[in-house]
C-alpha cells in the first residue's frame, strides 16, 4: 500500500485512490531506469501533501502581496538557505515551477527577444529550452547549437569556441538531458568570458551528484545555475535557480513577477526537506553509488554488445544506440517496459531516424540506487535488458513476461519509498 497511507482519499474518491495505490505498487515492481526519475523519501512525500497547497504567496519572504505569510516565509527561507549551503552559492531562488520555467527565467533575466543564445543541440543531448527550434526559446530568440563529435560522442571545445566567436551569443547553456560524461564547466566558462556571454549551467540531471561530491560543481564557473529538484537530487517536482549576488535581483525579478505567480509552497517545503537530506554523508555515499552502478551497468552492457554513446558513462546516465541490435529505440523501450524495465527511447547523436522513432534508449541508475541495488546486481540487469531486446526482436511475449517476473522477484527484497506490503 501507498506510504504514507491514503485512507481518507480512499473513502472520498476510491477511483483516484485506486489508481494511486496501483501506481505505488507499479513503482515498487519495476526496475525504474528513466534517467530523470527517482523515488522521494516518505518525508518529502508528506511535506508535499500538506495544507501548504492552500496558500498564495506572490513575492518573496518579507515582501509578499498577500497576508498570512508568517509560516510560509520561514519555510521558503529555510529552503533558500539550505540550497545556498549545499551548493555553496550566494543566491538561490526556489520558486520556479519546474526546469523549463527556470530556464525561461534565464532568458528573461539576460536576453531580449531576438538575441542570440547558444546551447547543445537537442539530438546531441541538450534540452528543448536551450534554444531548440520547436521551443519558445528557439522561436523567440536566435539560437545557435553545438554538437558532439561524431567519432567520440564528446563535446568538441574547438567547435564550441569557434561557434561562440562567430555568433557572439549573449547566453551560453551547458548541460542537458542525455549527456553521459562529465561536463567541463571551466572550459565553457573560458569560452563564455572570451565572448562576453553569460554562462548558464543546467545541472538538472546531475544536481544530486554535484551535491554528493560525485561530479564537479559549476559554482565559480557559471554565472547562473538552473536545476530541477526531482532527478538525482531526489526532491519533489520543482526547480531552483542559483547565482552570484550580482545577478540575484535579475533572476528573482524574472521568476516573479516576470514569469510566474504564486510559488507552490507545498513543493517548496518538499524541496527544503530534500535539500536537508542531500546534505548528509549518507547522500554523498548514495551519489557515489549511483555513479558506481552506472559504470558497472555500462560495462556489462558493452560486454553484451550494446553500443554506448561515448563508450560509457561518468555519471548516472547511459545512452545506447540499438542499431547494432537490429531494433529501434521505441519498440525496444516498449518491450523492456513489458519486461519490467522502465526507460525511454531517445535520439542518439547524428541519428538517422526520427525523434518519435529514434535509434537509441536512455537509462539511468538514480532510482535503482535508491532501492538499494549495487554493482553486483548490474550484470543481471544488463542480461535482462539483452534478453528483452532479443525477445522483442522475436516478438516473444512469453519471454518478456518471464523477465518481468524475475525483476519483480529481485525487487521484492528492496524497499520502495512510497510503498509497503503492509501499513
Ligand atoms: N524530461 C526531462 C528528462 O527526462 O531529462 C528533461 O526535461
Amino acid at each position: 500500500m501507498h506510504v504514507p497511507p491514503i485512507p481518507t482519499l480512499t473513502a472520498a474518491d476510491p477511483q483516484i485512490a485506486d489508481l494511486i495505490e496501483r501506481e505505488s505498487q507499479r513503482q515498487h515492481d519495476k526496475l525504474r531506469m528513466i534517467a530523470s526519475e527517482n523515488y522521494v523519501s516518505a518525508a518529502v512525500l508528506e511535506a508535499t501533501g500538506t495544507v501548504l497547497t492552500n496558500k498564495y504567496s506572490e513575492g518573496y519572504a518579507g515582501k509578499r502581496y498577500y497576508e498570512g505569510q508568517q509560516l510560509i516565509d520561514p519555510i521558503e527561507t529555510l529552503a533558500i538557505e539550505r540550497a545556498k549551503a549545499l551548493f555553496g552559492v550566494e543566491h538561490a531562488n526556489v520558486q520556479p515551477y519546474s526546469g523549463s520555467p527556470a530556464n525561461l527565467a534565464i532568458y528573461l533575466a539576460f536576453l531580449e527577444p531576438g538575441d542570440t543564445v547558444m546551447g547543445m543541440a537537442l539530438p546531441m543531448g541538450g534540452h528543448l529550452t536551450h534554444g531548440w527550434s520547436v521551443s519558445a526559446t528557439g522561436k523567440w530568440f536566435r539560437s545557435v547549437r553545438y554538437n558532439v563529435s561524431r567519432e567520440t560522442g564528446l563535446i568538441d571545445f574547438d567547435e564550441v569556441r569557434d561557434l561562440a566567436r562567430r555568433e557572439r551569443p549573449k547566453v551560453i547553456f551547458c548541460g542537458g538531458t542525455a549527456i553521459p560524461r562529465t561536463i567541463d564547466f571551466p572550459a565553457f566558462a573560458e569560452i563564455a568570458r572570451e565572448v562576453g556571454a553569460v554562462l548558464a549551467a543546467d545541472i538538472a540531471h546531475i544536481a544530486g551528484l554535484i551535491a554528493g561530491g560525485a561530479h564537479p560543481s559549476p559554482v565559480g564557473h557559471a554565472d547562473v545555475i538552473s536545476t530541477t529538484t526531482h532527478k538525482t537530487l531526489r526532491g519533489p517536482r520543482g526547480a531552483m535557480l542559483m547565482c552570484t549576488a550580482e545577478h540575484a535581483k535579475a533572476i528573482d525579478k524574472a521568476v516573479f513577477p516576470g514569469l510566474q505567480g504564486g510559488p507552490h509552497n507545498h513543493t517548496t517545503a518538499g524541496i527544503a526537506v530534500a535539500l536537508r537530506e542531500a546534505s548528509t554523508p549518507e547522500f554523498g555515499a548514495y551519489a557515489h553509488q549511483i555513479v558506481a552502478n552506472a559504470r558497472a551497468l555500462a560495462a556489462a552492457l558493452i560486454e553484451r554488445g550494446f553500443d554506448l554513446i561515448s563508450g560509457g558513462t561518468d555519471n548516472h546516465l547511459i545512452l545506447a544506440d540499438l542499431s547494432s541490435k537490429g531494433i529501434g529505440g521505441k519498440p525496444a523501450a516498449q518491450a523492456l517496459d513489458r519486461a519490467g524495465m522502465e526507460l525511454n527511447y531517445n535520439t542518439v547523436p547524428y541519428d538517422t531516424r526520427k525523434p518519435f522513432d529514434p535509434s537509441g534508449i536512455r537509462l539511468g541508475t538514480a532510482a535503482l540506487t535508491t532501492r538499494g541495488l549495487t554493482e553486483q546486481h548490474m550484470p543481471q540487469v544488463a542480461a535482462w535488458m539483452d534478453d528483452a531486446v532479443s525477445a522483442a526482436r522475436k516478438e516473444d511475449e512469453a519471454a518478456l513476461e518471464r523477465i518481468a517476473g524475475e525483476v519483480r522477484d529481485l525487487l521484492a527484497a528492496f524497499p520502495s519509498p512510497g510503498w509497503a506490503a503492509t501499513a
